[in-house]
Formats: C-alpha cells, structure tokens, sequence
C-alpha cells in the first residue's frame, strides 16, 4: 500500500525501508507500512510550496475553509468507529478512550472552523490625512507538523485543523509507531475538498524524515509535539533558516492536594491523573505532592485502590488502562522506576508487569506507587511518560507557609505544562494557582481542556499555544498595509530640476 501523499495523489515511497506496525498489546501485526526517505520528504515540502505559491488555497475564502473543516469533523463522526479502532490497534490504548478522542478531535475542526475568520484584521489610525493603515493576517506558508504516539489524531488535529484554517500547506509527519490514522486524515481531507498539494503527508522515523522537514529553506513553520531532546534538536535545526517554531514538550506536572480539600474527591482523581492511558499523557499529574498531615491516610488509600487497577488490551471491556507503547518504552519506565527506588523512594505498589500470562506479549506495566520521593529525584524531575506516580509531602508551621512550601516543590521543575491545587480554601486555590509556573492549571479538577483555551507550557515545555485564538495565530503572519492614498513629493534632498534645466 503506498503511504506518501504528495500533490494530491498516492505515491510509493523511495527505499525508506518497511515498518511492520504492532500493537503493543499483544505485539500482533496490524498494519505494514513502507516508510519515505529525505528525497520523499523534500518531494513533500515541494509539493507544499507549490501549492502555497502558486495555488487557489491561500485565496480561499475563510468561508469556504470553515465549511471544508466542518466536513472533515462529518466524515470523523460518519466513520469514528473504524478511526477509533484503528487509533487503538496502533496504540494499544482502551477503545472507549479512543472513541473519546475522537469526539475531541471533531470538536477541534469544528473550533477552526469557527475561529477561519476570527480577528480578521484592524484598521489602525495612522494619524494623518489621506493615509490609511490597517493590519491584516495572512498564512506563514508550508508547514511541517511533528505528532508523537500517544495521541496520534488528536495532536494531529491540533496542527492540521489552524494550520488549514489560516490557509497554510502542510507537510506531516506522525509517529513512525502509530501512522494509520494519518493516513485515514489524508484521504478524509480529499474528500472533504482539500486541494491537491495543500495536505501532504510522509512516513518514516524522526531522523530520516523528520529531520529533513526541519532543516528545508522551504519550510517556514515547524510545529512538533513530542519530547524534549527531539524539541531541542529541532529548535535547533530550525534556527539555521530562522523558521517559525512552536513546541510542545510534555511535562512533569504536580497534583497538589491540601488536608482541607475533598480528600474523596482528591485521591479518586488523584488516580485518573496519573494512571489514564498508562500516564503516557503529557498532562498527566505524575507528581503527588501532599500535605503531611493527611499523607499516611490518603497514600494508604491510592495504594489500596491502584493495586486493583485493572490492566488489559483495547478491546477488553474490563480493562481500565492499557499497555505502554511500545518495549523500549517499557525498559525506559523500568528504569526511572529503578533509579528512584535507588535513590532513596519506597515501593508501595506495582514495580513490576503483570503476571497474567495472557498479557505476555504486549508491553504492560502494573500503576506504581513511589512514596517518600523528594524533589531532586531524577524519577520526579524527569518524564518517564509511564503509570508511574512519585509521592513528595510539604508541611510547614503556619499556612503561609504550607503554601509557600507546596508551591516551591511544585514549581522545582524545567518543565512547565500543567498541575492541579486541591483546597476547599478559596482564597488559596487562586493564590496558589497565580504562583504555579505551569500552562494549564486545574482547581479541584484534573485532565479536562476545550478547545476553546489554549494549550502550552511554560520553561522548557514549549514555545507558543495551541488551541484557542492563539493556537490560530500562530500559523498567520501579521502584516501592517500602510496606503497613501494621495503621495505628493517633499524635496527633502534638494529641489527638482527646474524646466529646461
Ligand atoms: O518521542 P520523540 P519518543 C516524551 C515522553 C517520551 C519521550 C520520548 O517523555 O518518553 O518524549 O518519546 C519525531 N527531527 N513524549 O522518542 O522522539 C518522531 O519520529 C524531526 C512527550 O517517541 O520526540 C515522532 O514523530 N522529528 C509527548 C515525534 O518526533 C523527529 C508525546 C515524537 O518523537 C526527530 C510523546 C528529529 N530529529 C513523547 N526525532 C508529549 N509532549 O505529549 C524524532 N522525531
């Protein structure tokens, strides 16, 4: 099956090699994909170009994108079961949740299709008679767009759907692990009315593909979501021809609870935080940091309940969480895990895989508990991107200081993406959220987002938003036209020739 689309048709990749995809529940082989070279990426990028330069689609009205974009969310709702099935196969992650996926992701086109027109542009005053002077948004140009595997059609479509909406071109580039959705979008985007040329898509690994999209002059937007090494190589590969870069680059994101907080309510999402989708979520609340008076209980608590988390592949209805993506990621977890028991923490539950043999052959890992974890630990600093929850307590001998104490800990990190206060204390849920040096941050709630806000991380979690208006703006340039309607010469640098001069 030929998996480049180039200029609007399907094309046979170059010798790129193939990939057999599994899914890493049970290692069964789902699909086989042949995988692009850097000619075929750059092939790509030219077909982007052209399309930009030369062709209707960054002419198009926002009219006639907003309905384009809305047609792709028909044909998500039409034929979500087949895209959540295939979103599954590749990812291992429970069918249920990439049903849920894909009602966000008809909610993201829909969100663009709405905002096509949005903050169309502003006359300025230029202060001054027979000028006028106005700012006007136009598309950056070819895009590169960078998806990881956790969410594949998900982070896809945070890219796709304002990079379409602002009338840019696009060449994308999905998880070598989880591409077949990418390819159902392409196909979705034809149909729906996308020109040819103006959608391109390239599969392969990040360094034979990837890394060509990052470097080309004809390039003038990288957008990737990913982890942070691959942010930096980027950001830096980009900086050659100065290209436009937002970034995504996950986090390590407190969850802190309070003793006066809803402790029920706390632990139960306490849980969700960290163990939904294996914690292979950027947002995910990997950091318990609680008070100590209520610790013993509360973590007493979590172990007893995450010890019962049932773990099983996409199609299991018992199953409340799935496998991790793929073995070497599992190893990778293994070893945060490890380093932290090394380094001083306390298992309280999982640690391990699963003894079930029927869960052999996919890449599972029991929710683990690590209590007495402090902040310098590099299983608390750093992503391991697993079910894999570091417990720290803060105290302190008055309540200025337990906030003080709470926030420093939660704010001892170089990521900055999301975090979560729980308190029944009003006035301390919004000092506490103001203090925290994080993107997103839920007040006795974890996990949930709406287009309509924007999405990104402070520090070293990312440059620029997604989501929102501003997850628009950042596919458009913003060009200020200065029109004298009525030039007449000023003879600064001496006067005109005179007649027969
Ligand atoms: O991601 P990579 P990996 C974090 C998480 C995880 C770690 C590594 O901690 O354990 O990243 O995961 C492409 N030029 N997140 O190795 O490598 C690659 O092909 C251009 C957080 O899977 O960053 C894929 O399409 N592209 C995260 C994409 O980058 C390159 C989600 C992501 O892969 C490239 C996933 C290069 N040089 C992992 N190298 C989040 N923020 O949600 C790789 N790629």
């Amino acid at each position: 099956m030929p998996e480049l689309f180039i200029d609007g048709t399907w094309r046979d990749a170059g010798d790129g090699g193939s990939r057999e995809i599994r899914c890493p529940a049970d290692g069964s082989v789902v699909a086989a994909v042949s995988e692009g070279t850097a000619e075929d990426a750059l092939a790509a990028v030219r077909a982007a170009r052209r399309a930009f330069d030369h062709g209707p689609w960054r002419d198009t009205s926002a009219l006639e994108r907003a309905q384009i974009l809305h047609r792709v969310a028909d044909l998500l709702e039409a034929e979500k079961s087949e895209v959540a099935r295939r979103e599954s196969l590749d990812t291992g992650k429970r069918l249920v949740e990439s049903e849920i996926d894909v009602d966000d992701i008809v909610g993201v086109f829909r969100h663009y299709a709405g905002l096509a027109n949005a903050d169309s542009g502003r006359v300025v005053d230029p202060g001054m008679p027979n000028v006028s002077s106005r700012i006007v948004h136009e598309p950056v140009g070819v895009c590169a767009l960078i998806t990881p595997w956790n969410y594949p059609l998900l982070q896809t479509s945070w890219k796709v759907a304002p990079a379409l909406a602002a009338g840019n071109t696009f060449v994308l580039k999905p998880s070598e692990l989880t591409p077949s959705t990418s390819i159902w979008l392409m196909n979705a985007l034809t149909e729906a009315g996308v020109p040819a040329g103006v959608a391109n898509l390239v599969l392969g690994s990040g360094a034979r593909v990837g890394a060509p999209l990052t470097e080309a002059p004809e390039v003038d937007l990288v957008s990737f979501t990913g982890g942070l090494e691959t942010g930096r190589k980027i950001m830096a590969a980009a900086s050659a021809t100065v290209k436009k870069v937002a970034l995504e680059l996950g986090g390590k994101n407190p969850n802190i609870v309070f003793a006066d907080a809803d402790l029920d309510v706390a632990l139960d999402y306490a849980l969700t935080a960290v163990f939904l989708d294996s914690g292979q979520v950027c947002s995910g609340g990997a950091r318990l940091i609680v008070e100590e008076s209520i610790h013993d209980d509360f973590v007493d608590e979590l172990v007893r309940r995450a010890e019962k988390i049932r773990v099983g592949g996409p199609f299991d209805s018992g199953a409340e969480t799935g496998p991790l993506i793929s073995a070497e990621h599992r190893e990778k977890v293994e070893s945060y895990v490890a380093a932290g028991l090394a380094e001083g923490a306390t298992l309280r539950v999982g640690g391990r895989r699963p003894d079930d043999p029927e869960l052999d052959k996919g890449f599972f890992y029991l929710p683990t508990i690590l209590d007495d974890c402090t902040a310098d630990m590099s299983v608390v600093q750093e992503e391991s991107f697993g079910p894999v929850l570091t417990v720290e307590t803060f105290g302190g001998s008055s309540p200025d200081e337990f906030e003080d104490r709470a926030v420093e800990i939660a704010n001892h990190t170089i990521y900055g993406l999301a975090g979560a206060v729980w308190t029944e204390n009003a006035g301390r849920a919004e000092r506490v959220a103001r203090r925290l040096r994080h993107g997103t941050i839920w007040i006795n709630d974890y996990h949930p987002y709406v287009p309509q806000a924007e999405w990104g991380g402070y520090k070293q979690s990312g440059i620029g938003r997604e989501l929102g208006l501003a997850g628009l703006n950042e596919y458009r340039e913003t060009k200020h036209i200065w029109h004298n309607t009525k030039p007449a010469a000023q003879y600064w640098f001496g006067e005109p020739a005179g007649e027969g001069a």
